[in-house]
């Protein structure tokens, strides 16, 4: 197989002559070819089978200890104004950055294949769809993107016939993570990735493509592409909402986007459209739709069972590809909350006993095809997309952020997406449980300086658009004693309802200065056993907290300097003066 393209075809012959690969493969996407790489990777170790019988086609692969999560101190920006990459990103000259990475890259395909993944974001036949090239030699890679991603001779018929597409290459290199880097170059609508077989280091099509790249491409376009899951909620009446939620990695996505309603809520329903990628477009009528350019689910694995997420629990007990979970031993996949039993080898294949810490690595995943869970929505293939009623933004705070609120208008929810902060989580390497500032929950994946971003996000009420409404959550508050006070998970469901009841204008709220909180009795509570104490505490807003928070905040945009636009500076005072 090759091409018609004859700048692909190029840029697989000079990226052969500088890597040197044995062979090269054109990926088809077909079932066989994934059979075939599975059955390479048994023989060579990369994978290792798991029980056949109760999980079946489910394979384990083991990441280099050292390579387990993405690397926010490996990744850069490279622009050549270093002002355009902005603060909120490492930045290197695009053309010192070149020629680092053709040093890495030379010679670093020899004995291996070079695989060519033609992909594209998105249903093959949607026009908010974009297409990209993967080149890399890790069959792991292609496996991956074959479950992720709508890959192979479609993808690449659609590149023949539009011409364009983003450039992505990639090498596991020797691992080594002094030479490691993941280098993005917007203008030129480049990746090169080097030294890292994990996830978002190496999947390109994902966070480098489909948020870092297309996060450019989109201010430059005039829509968004953002760190959001896409859900529908259908009441017992058959009233449908389509929601958006941004919370940063680690942080509750997965499975908000496949709540199962609790027992007291019956007839309402949720499905899935996506889990980690939105990219958001105003039609002709001025809707705000929604794609998700992703087919699969990278997903956290450690806390999946049966009562948290009995979707995502369901959907990989077959055809899955487990990343740096333990194993029981009956030779199938365990992690933490998996259930009662104990692991008897851990992460990296050593002996496990109740001394040795986590058998799972709390960042293990899961990789699998979307349409294995049971709460898909066949709309995450219709090419218009859907029309996004609400956007929620949330973050992972023990303390401070209420369990919901709304903001007053779009202006102001640009502030409070601008505003998230949220605890640090195993998503990336270094501390944990760190909070910190995640605009947008894009802080690791703004493909820009973050002042424009924010600009770029107020541009888009220009006065004749139907804005979505805009709230922000958060599932994560704690006691004394460190336990959750809110049960999360399908309960969530309860907040999600009083958002809909908000957008069809069906319930009223309670105003403060930092927006529209429910009236705890205005919160669906049947069969929900919270001590109203409890509630209260969820619901409050603590001016004086709040003053400190606005402090923070303003010092945070600060480091932006004169480049953050005024119209939020302008927002920021309002708040500020409504606290008092
Ligand atoms: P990325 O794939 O990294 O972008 O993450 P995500 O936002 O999809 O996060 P995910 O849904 O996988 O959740 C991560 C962790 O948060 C898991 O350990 C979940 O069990 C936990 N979690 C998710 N929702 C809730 C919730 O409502 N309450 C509590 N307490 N924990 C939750
Ligand atoms: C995240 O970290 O937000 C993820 C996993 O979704 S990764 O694909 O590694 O970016
Ligand atoms: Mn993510």
């Amino acid at each position: 197989m090759t091409t018609s393209n004859q700048a692909l075809r190029q840029w697989v012959e000079a990226t052969a002559t500088l890597t040197k690969p044995d062979r090269i493969h054109w990926c088809d996407g077909s079932d066989a070819e994934y059979g075939e790489l599975v059955q390479l990777m048994l023989r060579r170790g990369d994978l290792l089978p798991l029980n056949a019988e109760t999980y079946p086609d489910c394979y384990l692969h083991r990441s280099d200890p050292t390579d387990v999560a993405r690397v926010e101190h490996l990744t850069f920006v490279c622009t050549p104004d270093r002002a355009e990459a902005g603060p909120n990103n490492h930045w290197l000259a695009p053309a010192e950055a070149r020629t680092r990475m053709d040093g890495l890259f030379e010679g670093c395909m020899r004995g291996r294949t070079l695989y060519v993944i033609p992909y594209c974001m998105g249903p093959i036949e949607s026009p908010y769809a974009r297409c990209g090239v993967e080149i890399t030699d890790s069959p792991y890679v292609v496996a991956n993107m074959k479950l992720m991603t709508r890959m192979g001779r479609a993808a690449l018929q659609r590149i023949e016939r539009e011409g364009r597409f983003v450039r992505g290459l990639h090498s596991t290199g020797d691992l080594n993570p002094e030479r490691r880097f993941i280098m993005h170059f917007p203008h030129e609508l480049l990746i090169q990735s080097i030294g890292s077989g994990y996830g978002g280091n190496a999947l390109l099509g994902k966070k480098c493509h489909a948020l870092r790249i297309a996060s450019w491409q989109a201010r430059q376009e005039g829509w968004l592409a953002e760190h959001m899951l896409i859900l529908e909620l259908e009441s017992p009446a058959g009233e449908k909402h389509y929601l958006a939620a941004a919370f940063p990695s680690a942080c509750g996505k997965t499975n908000l986007a496949m709540l199962i309603p609790p027992a007291s809520m019956p007839g309402w329903k949720v499905r899935t459209l996506g889990d980690d990628i939105a990219w958001l477009h105003f039609d002709a009528a001025g809707v705000l739709r929604a794609i998700n350019p992703e087919s699969g689910y990278f997903g956290v694995v450690p806390g999946t069972n049966a009562k948290t997420n009995r979707n995502a629990f369901e959907m990989i007990r077959h055809d899955t590809i487990f990343t740096n979970v333990g194993l029981n031993a009956r030779n199938e996949p365990w992690w933490e909350d998996k259930d009662k039993e104990q692991p008897v080898t851990d992460w990296r294949g050593r002996p496990w006993t109740p001394g040795s810490g986590p058998a799972a690595h709390p960042n293990a995943r899961f990789t699998v095809a979307a349409h294995q869970n049971a709460s898909y929505s066949p709309l995450a293939d219709d090419p218009a997309g859907v029309p996004i009623s609400a956007i929620i933004f949330g973050g992972r705070r023990r303390e401070l952020a209420p369990l919901v609120y709304q903001a007053r208008d779009w202006r102001h929810g640009v502030l409070v997406g601008a505003a998230v902060a949220s605890e640090t989580t195993a998503a990336a390497t270094g501390a944990v449980g760190v909070t910190r500032r995640d605009p947008m929950a894009m802080k690791p994946f703004c493909g820009y300086n973050f002042a424009d971003y924010w600009g770029h996000w107020l541009s888009i009420d220009d006065g004749s658009r139907q804005l979505p409404k805009v709230f922000h959550v958060n599932w994560f508050r704690q006691g004394q004693d460190g336990r959750f006070l809110w049960p999360g998970f399908g309960d969530n469901l309860r907040v999600l309802r009083w958002i809909v009841d908000r957008c069809a204008g069906r319930v009223g709220a309670r105003e403060t200065p930092i927006g529209y909180l429910p009236q705890p009795t205005d919160l669906d509570q049947q069969g929900l056993a919270l001590d109203p104490a409890v509630l209260d505490s969820l619901l409050a807003v603590d001016a004086v907290s709040w003053r400190r928070e606005m402090q923070d905040i303003a010092a945070y945009f600060a480091e932006f300097g004169d480049r953050v636009p005024a119209g939020l500076l302008a927002e920021h005072r309002r708040v500020v003066a409504a606290l008092g």
